[in-house]
């Protein structure tokens, strides 16, 4: 390694590793890593994955990359002789932020554990040149500004793969960039990312504004930042259909290449749709057999039916994509009669109009195509697939029972133990080998500890330590000092009502009002809130700004601020959860049961020893079984019980704020004169309106018993010893949680490779 590093630095700066920037070291250590991967074997199966989504929350890649091949700790060593810091190396590395949330950082996970389990499987997304937006916040309130992250040498390959993409009115070419992704140990897959040669950074105006009618130019300019936006829902659909014709195309390429039949299509490739946003390539892969590859329409509908699986996301009824058959017309005239033809046969096997692929208001239900024409629907926890089965998909689980799975997500424990947690890993290294890694049941083996205060001293120890190191990088970052001696209390997620970031909010105002009465916390407490809102989601960035009003008024206040302190974290990311995460106490996961289809941050702050407070919702309610009721702190109204208020239309926010006094209490001091004196009238009437005049994801209805448990949480944590045990429990049962436990049940259960 020392020496190509070297070699590479002299050939590229003139440079040593004595006197290399950070910059450099990071472009040849890049360098040195991706020869090291195109040097991989790479599994060449008789059947092939193609995982298609329209979102890779990939996130950072060299140290990932350098622990999946065994070089971290030589590479750490290396540097550390030359005086330089591998993290601070890491630095120089934009993230490619291509991913909103839960559903691109899964995509992500997984990719990491089809690579590691030697699975012959490939990802398919878009090359977005400018990730989800940077979130700037000034003045109390978010702004967008773009997050570019490509840079003349980057993790981008170029593969000279080049496909025409046609539309109604013109024919766009896609190029094809490869970035490897490298197993634990293991293999090496691809992640192929499509491009436009046309693309136009220059189109961006103010903030993240561009024309979004010059398709040619603006195609993969940004990530969508979720279908509020009206205007731009039409470009979300020329998206789609890139990104789907060109994956198309390569896999018929790709299949015959291999030296098979496009007619055996299903014998040799299995794709899986991650949620609806890739569904078009079901219409389109038909087209293509039936206009390319002269198959009839029976025999290519059959063989894609048998081909394509689907993932459902979300039970949210509004997120649920369906496009009108106009913008079809207008972008991809050319599968609407496949589209038609499709429907028509739908209705043959039922005429149900709950399952139908047109409506009678001319739209595409894009799930409904996904349900008819594909071999398996799984949903992402045990609940949310019982939920769809029961309530939300229920036709169609009435029609085709056997496709239903469930599928409970995971997340990578490379990024998410071994590289965010490097205190903790070691230790366990030290307790119980290192088996761990590769198994990860085998953490399990921790609980043999869970009476060995020495143990539990270390282990307390290390998330001080981790505490020590969040701090640091939040002065350093934002000007911001923490407490390392607080208890830290952490919401890290989108920002969405359903996830009741505003309940949290209740909450700070609850105890700031203590605190002003004399009731002062045995331990001071830090409230740490990360989250982007979705730009034209109103309600969602007023929330974000009355948590930064409120931060305000704590801080400006001298008889609270050395008890309670409320801090956001700006642009909160990948590279930032990975320093949030392991210094986290006690893990919000508040959503109102039966909304969050499973979660996965849940997952990576149990893993790395916080405890949760959460509802009885998606997979929390695994985590409770797995870790015991002893072990985590639930609360609130069951999903059963939400869905029933739901069909009845009985909550009513009205009747509990104008009965609970003190609830009316923390929801006006929204719009008191502290809030009023730091804030704007109109963001903070707005929510104070919202939450009593509709409140669509029932704040109130849990908020007292959110309080009682919270406080008891915070008691429970001054007893420090029966604390950690928890903490202990918690991380030696994280092991069902690793993707590769959920991948290694895709494998068995869909994809059979
Ligand atoms: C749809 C139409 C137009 C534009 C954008 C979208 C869009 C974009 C992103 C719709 C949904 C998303 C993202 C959804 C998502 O992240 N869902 C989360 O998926 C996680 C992984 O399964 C779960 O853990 C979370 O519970 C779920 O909210």
């Amino acid at each position: 390694m020392e020496k190509r590093l070297q070699n590479i630095l002299n050939e590229r700066f003139g440079k040593t590793l004595e006197n290399a920037t950070s910059q450099e070291i990071y472009l040849a250590l890049m360098l040195f890593t991706k020869e090291r991967m195109e040097a991989m074997p790479k599994n060449t199966g008789a059947r092939k994955l193609y995982y298609v989504s329209a979102e890779f929350l990939i996130g950072k890649l060299l140290s990932n990359n350098l622990i999946n091949l065994g070089l971290f700790d030589e590479a750490q060593e290396l540097l550390a002789r030359y005086g330089h810091e591998l993290t601070a190396i890491e630095e120089a590395e934009n993230e490619p932020s291509l991913g909103n949330g839960g559903l691109g950082r899964l995509a992500a996970c997984f990719l990491d554990s089809i690579a590691t389990l030697d699975l012959c499987g490939d990802g398919a997304g878009l090359n977005y040149h400018d990730g989800l937006f940077y979130q700037r916040l000034a003045d109390n309130k978010q702004r967008e500004e773009k997050n570019p992250w490509i840079t003349p040498d980057s993790w981008l390959n170029d593969t000279g793969v080049r496909f025409q993409v046609p539309f109604g009115d013109f024919t766009l070419d896609s190029i094809l960039y490869d970035i490897s992704v490298p197993g634990y140990n293991g293999h090496c897959n691809n992640l192929h990312l499509f491009d436009v040669a046309t693309v136009d950074e220059s189109i961006i105006g103010d903030g993240i504004s561009f024309d979004k009618q010059d398709i040619a130019h603006n195609l993969t300019l940004f990530l969508y930042p979720d279908d509020s936006d009206e205007a731009g829902r039409l470009l979300r659909v020329y998206q789609q259909y890139f990104l789907v014709s060109s994956t198309a195309q390569l896999i018929l390429k790709e299949t015959k290449e291999r030296g098979y039949k496009v007619q055996d299509l299903h014998e040799h490739v299995v794709v899986q749709i991650n949620d609806t946003h890739p569904t078009m390539i079901i219409p389109e892969l038909i087209r293509l057999m039936t206009e390319q590859e002269g198959m009839s329409m029976d025999d290519a509908i059959r063989e894609v039916q048998l081909t394509c699986a689907y993932t459902n996301h979300t039970i949210l009824a509004e997120a649920l994509e369906k496009w009108p058959m106009s913008f079809m017309r207008k972008a991809v005239p050319q599968i609407v009669p496949i589209i038609e033809e499709l429907d028509r046969r739908a209705k043959l096997v039922s005429n149900d109009p709950r399952v139908a692929i047109l409506d009678n208001e001319d739209r595409v239900h894009m799930a409904h195509i996904d349900i008819h024409y594909g071999y398996s629907v799984n949903g992402v926890a045990a609940l949310h697939t019982e939920i769809l089965k029961a309530s939300e998909l229920r036709p169609f689980y009435e029609l085709y029972p056997e496709k239903f799975n469930n599928k409970t997500n995971g997340i990578t424990f490379r990024r998410w133990l071994l590289h965010c947690n490097q205190p903790l890993t070691a230790y366990l290294e030290s307790l119980i080998g290192d088996g761990f890694k590769k198994n990860a049941e085998e953490l399990s083996k921790l609980l043999a500890y869970q009476n060995d205060e020495t143990v539990l001293h270390q282990l307390e120890a290390i998330k001080h330590q981790n505490k020590e190191a969040l701090a640091a990088f939040l002065k350093e970052t934002q000007g911001i000092t923490l407490n390392t001696d607080s208890i830290f209390d952490i919401q890290i997620k989108r920002l969405h009502e359903y996830k009741r970031q505003q309940m949290n909010v209740l909450y700070a105002i609850h105890k700031y009002l203590e605190i002003k009465r004399g009731s002062i916390p045995a331990r001071p407490i830090t409230m740490i809130f990360g989250a982007k809102a979705a730009p034209a989601y109103i309600i969602a960035k007023d929330i974000i700004h009355t948590i930064l009003c409120l931060g305000k008024v704590v801080e400006n206040d001298p008889a609270v601020r050395d008890h309670l302190k409320i801090v956001m974290i700006e642009n909160y990311n990948v590279t930032k959860a990975a320093k949030l995460i392991p210094a986290c106490d006690i893990s919000e996961q508040i959503s109102l049961a039966s909304k969050e289809a499973s979660g996965t941050g849940n997952m990576k702050l149990m893993l790395n020893g916080a405890l949760t407070l959460g509802t009885r919702d998606g997979a929390n309610v695994e985590i409770a079984e797995l870790v015991g009721e002893e072990n985590i702190y639930s609360f609130g109204k069951s999903s059963e019980e939400v869905i029933r208020l739901y069909d009845e239309a009985s909550y009513c926010a009205a009747d509990i704020y104008h009965n609970d006094a003190h609830i009316a209490e923390l929801v006006d001091f929204i719009v008191g004169e502290e809030m009023l004196a730091t804030g704007d009238q109109e963001n903070l009437e707005r929510l104070h309106h919202e939450l009593i005049s509709k409140d669509w994801f029932m704040t109130l209805l849990d908020l007292n018993e959110y309080i009682t448990v919270k406080e008891k949480m915070l008691a429970d944590y001054e007893d420090r010893t029966a604390w950690t045990r928890k903490t202990l429990v918690n991380i030696a049962k994280a092991g069902f949680f690793s993707s590769d436990r959920t991948i290694a049940e895709y494998n068995d259960d869909i994809w059979h490779l």
